[in-house]
């Protein structure tokens, strides 16, 4: 696919405030009321490597882009206001707007920037968003007219106010963490629902208790776990489409009390849903067992790593990785399918570590595996201390998509880590991973059928993929990594 650069018609030659001024006044009408109405398009950048990779198990992507979603919701009435997911639709050649938002992750961030780039040269005023600009504002602001740092709530009616007045600041930033009761539906209305696997997304909490090294999530939110009022929760949940919801909270179970309010709520609701948790829900069976009666199916748990000296060190202290068989069981005994994640590359692993993480996840009859390599992200205490150790080589932030080595690991070479990540990812699908998998409780139910047929399509096509990458970055010197031997 062609790059925005080339589709969007050529830069105007003209100094840049002066066409945002010209350009706003051209577009910008009166209500009847007399207020300015802004014309503003969001739009969700899709990875890049994702242009060469059929990186996804379905065509469709998984999830529609609820950060978007929310911030057409907090936008003040009277405005008119558009969506775009890349991962579903091109951009259009002469995408016309007052005010493009764009979101965006690490691994986003590049294309979000040549997005961002080619629409300003055009006149276009952007906005940058998300986790990344969050971390590097200063860097994203060479990208921006204006950026937002942290939640949008609160903050995004002064950007349209000001875009409006033609006023827009060069940063908005929230000054601490946003309530979370009264928040608007997210306007599910901008997507089309029929283009995700699983259309039907919410949140129930933003932010988790505990403090992982490399993890993204309290460098944003701070160390802190919100709620939303259960009844809110309740009032999306019902008004959503039939089919299961997807709660993408960061630890569904980080308070037991609130927890056991929402799962009574949702047996009652009837559907089927999934989530993330960790591991602590060992400590409270009864919880497990009431997700389990309220329709959950199927929860994403960061198991991470079999080194208890690995946990150590990027500080997850949560994790027993002697508790790791009794949790998959647990919830197999109450018909949850784990969907167990592991990262590759920290300190204490060696070339073994591959061939070790899926025996254990075989033997332990994990229903499905999110396996990556361990990433530095920016605003992160892993990123602090491996670039102090002088160890990241590799800047191109569309590489910190879990599937590239971006830093020296300690025990292997960079080549092996990506190698071993392809090895162990065809592995755990292979044909035989699968059989040798469903001997448990659920190896009959649809979900874990649904989930590895659809997986192993992806996996197996990802990792042929991402082998033929590696062999291309390595001969362009992209990559900054040897050639891979295979
Ligand atoms: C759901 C989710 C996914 C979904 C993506 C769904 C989608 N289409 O967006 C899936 C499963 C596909 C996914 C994949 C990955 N994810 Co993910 N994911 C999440 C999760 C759990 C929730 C994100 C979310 O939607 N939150 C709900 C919305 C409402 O909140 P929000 O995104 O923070 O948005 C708010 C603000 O940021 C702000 N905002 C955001 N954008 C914008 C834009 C504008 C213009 C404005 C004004 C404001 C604004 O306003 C919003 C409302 O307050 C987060 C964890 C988290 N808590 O953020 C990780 C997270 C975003 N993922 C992460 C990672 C690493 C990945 C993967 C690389 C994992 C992997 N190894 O493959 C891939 C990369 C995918 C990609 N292309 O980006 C990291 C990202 C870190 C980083 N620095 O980039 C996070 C933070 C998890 C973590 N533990 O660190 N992920
Ligand atoms: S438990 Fe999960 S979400 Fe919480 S800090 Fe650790 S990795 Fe991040």
């Amino acid at each position: 696919m062609l790059g925005v650069h080339a589709r969007l018609p050529a830069p105007a030659a003209r100094g840049r405030c002066g066409v945002h001024k010209s350009r706003a006044s051209h577009l910008r009408t009166r209500t009847r009321e007399g207020r300015l109405t802004v014309e503003i398009v969001l739009i969700a950048p899709r990875q890049v490597p994702a242009r060469e990779l059929p990186y996804r198990p379905w065509r469709r992507p998984v999830f529609p882009p609820l950060a978007l979603l929310t911030v057409a919701a907090l936008t003040p009435p009277g405005h008119k206001v558009s969506l775009i997911d890349e991962g579903v639709q091109g951009l259009p050649d002469d995408l016309e707007a007052d005010l493009v938002g764009i979101t965006a992750a690490t691994t986003t961030a590049p294309r979000a920037y040549e997005i961002a780039d080619a629409l300003r040269r055009r006149g276009v005023r952007v906005v940058l968003g998300g986790i990344h600009a969050t971390a590097l504002p200063e860097e994203a602001a060479q990208h921006a007219d204006a950026v937002v740092i942290g939640e949008a709530e609160g903050l995004w009616p002064q950007v349209v106010a000001d875009a409006a007045a033609g006023e827009l600041k060069k940063f908005y930033r929230n000054t601490g963490l946003p309530e979370l009761a009264g928040l608007p539906a997210p306007r599910r209305d901008l997507i089309n629902a029929k283009k995700y696997v699983l259309p039907n997304t919410a949140q129930s909490t933003r932010g988790c208790p505990f403090d992982c090294a490399y993890c993204s999530v309290t460098a944003f939110f701070g160390r802190t776990y919100r709620t939303r009022p259960v009844d809110e929760v309740m009032d999306e949940v019902l008004t959503m489409p039939p089919g299961p919801v997807a709660f993408i909270d960061d630890n569904i179970m980080g308070n037991p009390r609130y927890a056991r309010e929402l799962f009574a709520r949702l047996r009652d609701a009837g559907r089927k849903w999934c989530s993330q948790a960790s591991v602590t829900m060992l400590k409270t069976p009864d919880l497990i067992a009431s997700a389990a009666e309220s329709g959950c199916v199927l929860l994403f748990v960061g198991l991470e790593t079999l080194s208890q000296q690995n946990l150590d060190a990027v500080g997850k202290h949560i994790n027993t990785v002697e508790e790791y068989k009794r949790l998959v069981k647990v919830l197999h005994d109450h018909g949850v399918a784990i969907v167990g994640s592991f990262m590759f590359g920290l300190d204490d692993d060696d070339p073994d570590v591959f061939d070790r993480t899926v025996e254990f996840a075989l033997d332990a009859r994990i229903d499905a595996s999110l396996m990556s390599i361990l990433t530095p992200l920016p605003g992160t205490r892993l990123y602090a201390e491996l670039e102090r150790q002088g160890r990241i080589f590799d800047r191109d932030w569309s590489h910190y998509d879990g599937a590239h080595a971006t830093f020296r690991p300690a025990k292997m070479t960079p080549d092996q880590l990506v190698e071993g990540l392809i090895r162990a990812v065809r592995s755990f699908y292979s044909g035989w991973s699968i059989v040798r998998r469903m001997f448990q409780p659920l190896g009959l139910s649809l979900v874990y059928w649904v989930t590895n047929l659809r997986w192993r399509r992806y996996a197996i096509s990802w990792a042929n993929a991402r082998e033929r990458l590696a062999v291309a970055e390595a001969v362009a010197g992209g990559a900054g990594t040897p050639p891979m031997s295979t």
